[in-house]
């Protein structure tokens, strides 16, 4: 029994026997899993001791700041604090901490902080604005803490983003959504790594033709970003502009929702009827057994805007709005931060990790019930249990001043324009998720999980493997991605989006432009789900090496990653030399045509 004490202390997969073996897999990536095992173990048994000690005892796994204050189960819900760009820049000081917690206090905090004390604001910006953010990692370096490293041999330079070891106390961040340049003091993720104690500086323009939409920040650290990401490291972005696209929004309340997961205090593994995390909105817990909903104000039979992001680290949202009984229609404007070709009106709205939706709903009348649910969504026999359960009481209240959504506030916007998503694709390539057992012999075996280009190894990611993918500045691709898995896997590729063309190779028209995707799990038998998306690197902030990669967390963490490098835009006559592919790269790479070298 002791070390499932520590199911709120670590994530399930540094845990070994606290649920089914086969899903709680050790950390993987580049390091061997016998040492992994005793390291997990060890660690284990150390936070199962701190557990036991006054929580002075071990004061050593604290921020070194104070902590992350969290509302209350029932609390009403209030848009995150915001902070606004003036004159064309914001800057601001993100201080990541971290607090352990007793049992009363739920599952340990993680938290951006800035200097005047606003958790996790929204950043609000315009296209064209300068982002300058102060990150300060105000994690403690720990003896205590199960330092695992992912070692990287090629990494002997000692500039800022060639960082050689991640561990539990590392982080960094990632512009989740935004065509940001993988550079150095942008959107790098890959080789960023601000140890404890550490600050570094994010100095990131925001493109003048980024959508204007809903985006998210949050930790990207190789086998680590579950870790904070559930434990509330997180916030939104807004790029203004969407009612230059949609006038209307202008008069309506405007609510931004960030949906979060974390780990779910009890002793029995989950079964079917137990959901695998509990969930919070805007950090107002919904958990298990209980599920108290937050609490919503708003005016009776107002329309209002609602922004949300899913920023769990696993847990999918299938989410209802729900009026005496009766689902009620959504008008869906905006997917993933882009305005969509035309509004859907929908009665569900399936939120994977990381996405993003921006809607209109009407209030309830006085005295109707109304709720925002998540509906349960079947991941899969090898899946999470991401079960059925409301998020908040929507309350009718008389007027706009008594709701706590707040109205738009116009200030310098762009015309929303669509990307540039052209249609002709010139290669094709198939991807696929898929998983396996280390050792279905070994009673300590785990999951190992694999995001492979057809043609190559299955091989978990590594932060000093070679890119998989090798394309040009101006190519458009075509992706096939297969679900291999008995579960469900969530693509999603930094620094552009996606259409979506084929879903199980049928023709779709998807109003929306995309920048994460759910792949249903696969049964077992029969095709594999798929899902064909048109791959457009036209964008010069795109040029660079980034990532794709399953974003449910714990998968992501475990290696279900892989990394493409755009070239920059080739010309006429370096074409003909540049055209022929690598052999890493004709793997699964089919060109139709010889245009792609003429970009
Ligand atoms: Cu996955």
């Amino acid at each position: 029994m002791a070390p499932c004490l520590a199911f709120y202390i670590m994530p399930s997969h540094d845990l070994g026997h606290c649920g089914k073996s086969t899903r709680q897999p050790s950390m993987a990536g580049s390091i061997q899993t016998s040492h992994i095992s005793r390291s997990v173990r060890n660690a284990f048994l150390f936070l199962v001791l701190a557990m036991l000690v006054p929580r002075s005892g071990f004061a050593e796994l604290q921020s070194s700041t104070q902590g992350c204050p969290r509302p209350a189960a029932g609390a009403t819900i209030s848009n995150p604090p915001e902070l606004r760009s003036h004159n064309g820049k914001l800057e601001v000081h993100l201080h990541l901490r971290f607090q352990q917690t007793l049992v009363s206090e739920g599952p340990p905090r993680y938290c951006y902080v800035t200097d005047e004390g606003f958790d996790s604001p929204t950043l609000r910006v315009h296209p064209g604005d300068e982002l300058i953010i102060h990150l300060h990692n105000d994690l403690a370096p720990s003896a205590g803490n199960p330092v695992i490293k992912h070692e990287m041999n090629s990494m002997t330079r000692q500039d800022d983003c060639t960082g050689s070891t991640m561990d539990l106390s590392t982080t960094n961040l990632h512009f989740h959504g935004m065509t940001i340049p993988p550079v150095c003091h942008q959107d790098e993720v890959i080789r960023t790594a601000i140890h404890a104690g550490g600050t570094f500086d994010y100095q990131v323009k925001i493109p003048e033709d980024e959508q204007p939409g809903l985006y998210w920040y949050h930790p990207h650290p190789h086998g680590f970003g579950e870790r904070q990401v559930q434990g509330g490291a997180s916030g939104a972005i807004v790029v203004e502009g969407i009612e230059n696209a949609i006038p209307s929004l202008a008069s309506y309340p405007q609510r931004v929702i960030v949906l979060r997961d974390q780990q779910r205090i009890g002793m029995e593994a989950p079964g079917p009827s137990v959901p695998t995390w509990d969930i919070s909105a805007n950090f107002v817990p919904v958990t298990y057994p209980e599920y108290v909903p937050a609490i919503i104000k708003a005016r009776s039979g107002g329309r209002e805007f609602w922004r949300l992001v899913n920023a769990a680290a696993d847990t999918i949202f299938d989410l209802q709005f729900v009026i005496d009984e009766v689902t009620q229609p959504i008008k869906i404007i905006s997917i993933d931060g882009v305005v969509m070709d035309y509004p859907l009106q929908q009665t569900n709205l399936l939120l994977p990790p990381g996405a993003r939706a921006e809607f209109v709903v009407t209030a309830p009348n006085k005295g109707e019930t109304a709720q925002l649910i998540t509906q349960m969504h079947d991941t899969g026999p090898s899946g999470d249990n991401d079960l059925k359960r409301p998020i908040a009481n929507i309350v009718a209240v008389s007027n706009r001043s008594e709701g706590n959504a707040r109205a738009v506030v116009r200030g310098r916007v762009h015309p929303a324009s669509k990307p540039k998503l052209r249609y002709t694709a010139v290669v094709q390539r198939t991807l696929y998720f898929s998983q396996r057992s280390s050792n279905p012999q070994d009673p300590d075996n785990f999951v190992l999980y694999f995001l492979t280009v057809e043609g190559q190894k299955p091989e978990p990611y590594k932060m000093d493997s070679p890119p998989n993918i090798v394309v040009h500045q101006g190519d458009v691709e075509d992706w096939t991605i297969e679900n291999r898995a008995t579960e469900d896997h969530v693509f999603h590729v930094h620094q552009v989006h996606f259409k979506v063309l084929e879903v199980n190779g049928k023709a779709v028209h998807d109003p929306a432009t995309r920048d994460t995707f759910d792949l249903p799990f696969w049964s077992g038998k029969g095709p594999y789900p798929s899902v064909k998306l048109r791959m457009d690197f036209s964008d010069p902030n795109a040029v660079g090496t980034f990532l794709y990669h399953c974003h449910i967390l714990k998968h992501e963490d475990l290696g279900m990653m892989g990394s493409i490098q755009v070239l920059p835009r080739r010309d006429a006559t370096t074409a003909r030399t540049t055209a022929k592919p690598s052999p890493l790269q004709s793997s699964g790479r089919h060109v139709l045509d010889g245009a792609s070298a003429q970009r």
